[in-house]
């Protein structure tokens, strides 16, 4: 869906995904793929905006319930679910329904949010009122009812088991939340400063100190628009091409990584399904492919 985003396109993004051939890599791999489909989400155009600090919520809280049900099931069976999208207001089914397994499961869920933007806005302090910055939010448990109460009325996730990385473009009302509720960030000037190796050390010592199950949701606009330019919000200033490889590598020789998001691949502002290409190589590289 793109109807949490301000522009146009993400909802191409699966295509784009499955074009660049995302069974074929896993397969490769060793991996038995079954490919769910898309959720029936209806397009903006005939859809109306009944709350403008909250656009297209019955519709977006409607995606996320199919979404939550969905992952939920998926990881009950002892499967992985890997879920594309999308703008990242998907995050808040898919989180819903992994914190629903691991709620059931008896299991800590620990969150590695990988973006340019730390998508934790609530409807009073979003300057545009699109979900897609509201995911974080909603899954520690603030911002709109209907959001929180995605896949069952509990808080999905403990905010001090949540890791930041990547972020360049964070808003006031946001900088507040990450503060107060002790949310871990590593922003590009950290990453400059320790290098990613040293974040994504740090990152898992943390969350396998402390949880039993990782989660990674990757908005492809954490990377350098000069490396990926088709994506939903691009900001100058992100992870290079090896960064980001780094980070998901770093995933798989930990055995770190237990369900996986790719978001916010926008193919109109590709070119030649180069941003797509890129983030199936990426999840290739979180699952497991090695340079040697
Ligand atoms: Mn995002």
């Amino acid at each position: 869906m793109d109807l949490g985003a301000g522009r146009r396109g993400v909802d191409m993004g699966p295509s784009a995904l499955r074009i660049a051939d995302i069974e074929g890599r896993l397969k490769t791999l060793g991996y038995k793929v079954e490919d769910e489909g898309d959720i029936k989400i209806q397009v903006p155009e005939v859809l109306k905006i009944k709350n403008p600090r909250l656009r297209y919520l019955p519709e977006i809280t409607d995606a996320c319930e199919k979404l939550a049900r969905k992952v939920k099931k998926i990881l009950k069976s002892g499967d992985f679910p890997l879920v594309l999208g999308g703008d990242h207001s998907m995050a808040i089914g898919t989180l819903a329904g992994v914190a629903g397994y691991c709620r059931d499961a008896g299991k800590r869920l620990g969150v590695i949010w990988i973006d340019a933007h730390s998508d934790i806005n609530i409807p009073d302090t979003s300057p545009t009122g699109n979900i897609h910055g509201m995911p974080v939010a909603a899954s520690i448990g603030l911002g709109a009812k209907e959001l929180t109460r995605v896949g069952g009325d509990f808080q999905k996730l403990d905010p001090t088991n949540i890791v930041m990385i990547g972020l360049r473009s964070v808003d006031e009302g946001e900088r507040k939340i990450i503060r107060e509720r002790e949310i871990r960030a590593y922003t590009m000037t950290d990453i400059d400063r320790k290098g990613i190796n040293t974040v994504m050390e740090e990152t898992l010592d943390y969350l396998q100190s402390r949880t039993d199950h990782i989660h990674i949701s990757f908005d492809l606009d954490s990377v350098d628009p000069t490396v990926a330019s088709g994506v939903g919000t691009p900001v100058p200033g992100g992870l290079t091409w090896r960064e980001a490889h780094f980070v998901m590598e770093m995933l798989a020789e930990r055995g770190a990584l237990d369900s996986m998001e790719i978001a916010e691949v926008n193919p109109i502002l590709d070119n030649l399904n180069k941003g797509a290409e890129f983030a199936a190589d990426l999840v290739a590289s979180a699952l497991g492919k090695r340079i040697l």
